[in-house]
Parts: structure tokens; sequence; C-alpha cells
């Protein structure tokens, strides 16, 4: 086997199957569904080291959506939440994690091969992993210069995108792939009629007038916890949001600001798309606001969104 990569460096052991088994031998067959057609689903998660101790972000709403994102895809996932949930603290206390990313997965696995998956088991597994800033710690407080991908994203009657399938992030991976190929840090993925969907692996926000506007769920996008919990910290702040907006693409340039949100990229600001300056080329004041009381509720969980967490 190859080198392991420095990201997992540390990380003893994987739960697969049922086992918690040595990091080495979390291993699949060459002949796996999921290998050859994309049919797994999978989560991202966060751990945050709260006030409280360390506490899994949204778990519930998370593990929901794994389950939902198996339903299109006629996938028994052959363990109970609780199960899925159990493994997953039991695995960070034994890596003796305060933060991680979190990352189950559940895929067709060693069977027949062939479009139909029905004969092949369902394999499950969960890794865990200390995973910093995802597009850098700079980007955070800088914010990051994307660019709209020529790639458009496919719609939900062409692949469920609000199922969150393995295979289906080839279109994530195609666009990510070209704008950093162009010297961008992330890109802005268009749906099929050319409005703005998402990013390879971040929901959007266009703040105008000091309003939100987030792209609706019929616009082709991941259905975002991280989106949804921006929704209600934005509300709470007292700001108007629109989460059910189309958004063109000229609209993005002329944006008092835009940030990202997802569980990796947490609550990223966006400085430039297509070298437009969006604002004054910073984190602008109602991003900051936004990411600064994102951040607070993680570190010290207020009493008002204490059910956001889930201790470990
Ligand atoms: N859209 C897409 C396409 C997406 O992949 C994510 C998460 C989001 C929106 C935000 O969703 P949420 O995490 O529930 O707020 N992307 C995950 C995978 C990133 C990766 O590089 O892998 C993540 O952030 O964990």
């Amino acid at each position: 086997m190859s080198e392991r990569p420095e990201m997992y460096e540390g990380v003893d052991t994987i739960w697969m199957d049922g086992e918690f088994v040595d990091f080495e031998d979390a291993q699949t067959h060459v002949l796996t569904h999921g290998l050859h057609y994309g049919t797994g689903v999978f989560e991202g998660v966060r751990c945050y080291d709260t006030a409280d101790g360390p506490a899994i972000f949204r778990w519930e709403e998370h593990l929901e959506r794994f389950y939902q994102s198996a339903k299109p895809y006629d996938m028994e996932i052959p363990f109970e939440p609780e199960e899925i949930s159990e493994a997953t603290v039991e695995l960070i206390r034994r890596e003796e994690l305060d933060s991680c990313y979190i990352r189950p997965v559940a895929f067709y696995g060693y069977g027949p091969l062939g479009l139909n998956p029905g004969n092949s088991p369902v394999q499950v597994a969960i890794a865990v992993w200390p995973w910093g800033a995802y597009l850098g710690e700079e980007a955070l407080e800088e914010g990051v210069d994307v660019a709209v991908s020529s790639w458009r994203k496919h719609a939900s009657s062409q692949i469920p995108t609000n199922a969150k399938t393995t295979g289906a992030y080839v279109n994530s991976v195609l666009a990510s792939l070209e704008a950093k190929g162009n010297g961008y840090t992330e890109a802005i993925v268009l749906n099929k009629e050319g409005n703005v969907a998402e990013g390879p692996g971040e929901n959007i926000f266009l703040v105008r007038d000091g309003e939100l506007y987030t792209t609706g769920l019929a616009e082709s996008i991941l259905d975002g916890i991280t989106r949804q919990s921006v929704v209600d910290i934005a509300e709470d702040l007292g700001y108007t949001v629109h989460d059910d907006a189309t958004i063109s693409r000229g609209e993005l340039y002329t944006a008092d600001e835009l940030f990202f949100t997802g569980t990796a990229a947490e609550v990223t600001p966006i400085r430039s798309v297509d070298d437009n300056e969006i604002g004054a080329g910073t984190k602008g004041p109602v991003t900051d606001e936004i990411q600064t009381t994102f951040f607070d509720i993680l570190d010290d969980p207020p009493a008002a969104y204490e059910d956001w967490f889930h201790p470990v």
C-alpha cells in the first residue's frame, strides 16, 4: 500500500461493517459495485471542541440525510442510526480527538457487477480525522477568489442533488479541477438553467442591501446543513433571509457580499468572482457578523442552540 497521506497521520482505527478495525485493514475489493458505478452515499460532519467538551455539530440532521440519501438507490443501510451514532462517538473517544471531521460512507460492496446493485451487500464505514480550514486558514479571514465553472451542475432530474451520492461528486471534481487549474481557490457552479447552484462542496449566500439570499432547493443544490444553520443564525440576528432565491450569474458580480457555507468550508467569504472584486474585496461586515456568531456558537454553545450539539 502507498504511504499514508499526512491528513490521516495518527489515526489508528476505522469502523467498518460493525467492527473497529486497524486503519490499514479498512480495505475493500476492486470489484466493489460502488467503485465502478458510484453507488455510495456519504456524510461530512464536524465534531467541535466546545466549552462543554467535544460535541458533534447537528449530528441528528446529518444522520437523517445519510439515510435519506440512500433512498433513491434502494439502499438499505444495514445498521440503525443509533448504531452508527454509537460507533462514531466511540471512534472519536478512542482516537482521543477533541475536534475532527467525520466521514460516514455506505456503498454497494463486492458482488456481481452490472448496474443493478441489488445483489451486492451494503457496506458501511466511518472514519474520523483532524481537518482544519477547508480552503485554508487565510480564506476564513481574507476570503477566496472563485470562478464560475464552465461545467454545469446536473439537474435533480438527472441525479438527485439532495442526496449526497458518491458518484455524483465527479461533477464537483471537474469544477474544482478547472478552478484550481486556472489559479482560483474554488468554483461556483451554475445549474442547467444557467442560474447559480452552489460551490463544488459548499452552498452560497449573497448579501444585498442588508438582506441575505441563498439559492432555493429547486436550483439543483444539496440541502446543506450549514446553510440551514446560517439561515437560522441570520434570522436570529434580525436579518431578512430569502432561502428560496434564484440568483443569476450577473447578480454575483454586483453583490455587496458573497460567502460559502459547508461543513468543511464552514463560513468562508468570497472576495472575487471571475476577477471582479466583490464589495471591498475582503470579508464583508454581514459575513463577518454571521461568521463570528457561527464560530462563537461552536466555541461555547448558548442555550438557544444547545440542541445542535451531540456530546461525545
Ligand atoms: N453542496 C455540496 C455539493 C456539498 O458537497 C456540501 C458539503 C454542501 C453543499 C454543504 O452542505 P453541508 O455540509 O451540509 O453544510 N460538502 C462536504 C464535502 C466536502 C469535501 O470536499 O469532501 C462537506 O463540507 O463536508
